[in-house]
């Protein structure tokens, strides 16, 4: 990959991280702990968390890190090194939408716990991160399961992760005010390097699906579209009332349980294309992410590939989600060699993620680099993804 290319992970890979002495600079002596959580690309299944099915993410060496110690008084202090001079008090008793920005995502996890009856006190924290914002890679996600770790462990809170993803999720939903699936949480707080996590979102069994490109001569590349990926402007709302006024018509539980094999009768049985259109994106996903996940199990990462472009062309055309920076770097990667590619994420920007044999990664990556060029879109950027750890105590 051309170095130019390339967003190397910064904070979550390197053990001398800053934030430990920017925390002396800025309260004086030692945090208690320092925590790291990543953030996430997912290789398949979108739009399905908050439809009760499956998703199959991996964890990014980029990530978010926490410094923190816990003080007296009822204040919750923040300081975030990409912020500089923005440093934050949060009043522990603040409420859902009282804070906004960044330090909202560190106040909703607080205020989560809280609600679910936790002893949280007063703190003081830093946050370094070096998760693209804004490219879909779950930022927000990465810094709501570092605090929820911190807090996990300096307030004894004993929760298991599952939980803790429950209430990084809670504080998304009820505090900041976006009604995101629980994927990118669970991701950050329970992936295991050199694995997918193969999670169902109803039942919240996960599986450790061991993926490892490299072995095959693949690279998995992410690319950053640049194209601003802005989630809380209501699409993504409006996607998942879509999917809750489709599962009230049918009388189903969840879109989960229509098996792919119903879908004509199901659909014949609904009035409105767009809501069709919808149900079928989501009920096919699920059926994607099992014959993904099938596949790897037997070793057969290349067969993966058709079942992610299918789900490129599902949220493109059924679930319109995409925007012409991502189609257009899904059909320069293809037509240069890629043996699968995707949006990721909630889509509208962000990233496109694509299975690639290592020999064509420098054609795929002139190939969109021109292909952007001819659109008069951004300079894209792209790093290849190994899958990494979960949230975890650096110190
Ligand atoms: C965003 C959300 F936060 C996730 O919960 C998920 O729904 C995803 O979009 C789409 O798969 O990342």
């Amino acid at each position: 990959i051309h170095e130019s290319a390339v967003r190397p992970g910064l904070g979550a890979v390197s053990p001398a991280s800053p934030v430990s002495t920017a925390f002396a600079e800025t309260f004086g002596g030692e945090p208690e702990g320092v925590w790291c959580a990543p953030g996430r690309v997912n290789v398949i299944g979108e739009h399905t968390d908050y439809n009760d099915g499956f998703v199959l993410p991996m964890a990014l060496p980029h990530g978010v890190r926490v410094a923190a110690r816990r003080a007296s008084g009822a204040l919750v202090r923040v300081r975030s090194l990409q912020e500089p001079g923005a440093d934050v008090s949060v009043r522990l008793g603040a409420g859902p939408r009282e804070v906004t920005g960044w330090p909202a995502y560190v106040a909703g996890v607080v205020w989560s716990l809280r609600e679910a009856g936790h002893d949280v006190g007063g703190l003081e924290l830093v946050v370094d991160g070096d998760v693209p914002a804004g490219a879909g890679l779950s930022s927000s996600a990465a810094l709501e399961c570092a605090v929820a770790s911190a807090l996990n462990d300096l307030f004894a809170l004993g929760m298991e992760r599952a939980d803790l993803a429950l209430s990084a999720q809670r504080a998304e939903n009820d505090f900041v005010g976006m009604p995101c699936g629980v994927m990118d949480q669970m991701a950050s707080i329970a992936c295991q390097e050199g694995h997918l996590l193969f999670l169902d979102t109803r039942s919240m069994a996960t599986e450790h699906v061991p993926f490892d490109p490299s072995a095959h001569g693949r690279t998995l590349l992410v690319i950053d579209t640049r194209a601003p990926h802005r989630l809380v402007d209501g699409e993504y709302a409006r996607r998942r009332a879509a999917c809750e006024a489709a599962v009230a018509a049918l009388g189903v539980r969840a879109l989960r349980d229509i098996a792919v094999e119903d879908l004509p009768s199901v659909l014949s049985r609904m009035d409105s294309e767009e809501q069709r259109r919808r149900v079928r994106h989501v009920v096919t996903e699920n059926a994607r992410v099992t014959e993904v996940v099938a596949r790897l199990r037997e070793g057969d990462l290349d067969g993966t590939g058709p079942a992610l472009t299918a789900s490129h062309v599902s949220l493109r055309d059924d679930y319109e989600v995409t925007v012409g920076e991502l189609d257009t770097a899904v059909e320069a990667a293809l037509g240069a060699g890629a043996l699968g590619a995707r949006m990721t994420g909630g889509g509208f920007g962000g990233c496109v993620v694509s299975l690639v044999p290592d020999d064509r990664v420098d054609a795929v990556l002139d190939a969109v680099r021109t292909a952007f060029a001819a659109e008069g879109y951004a300079e894209p950027r792209a790093f290849a993804a190994t899958p990494s750890a979960g949230a975890h105590r650096v110190r």
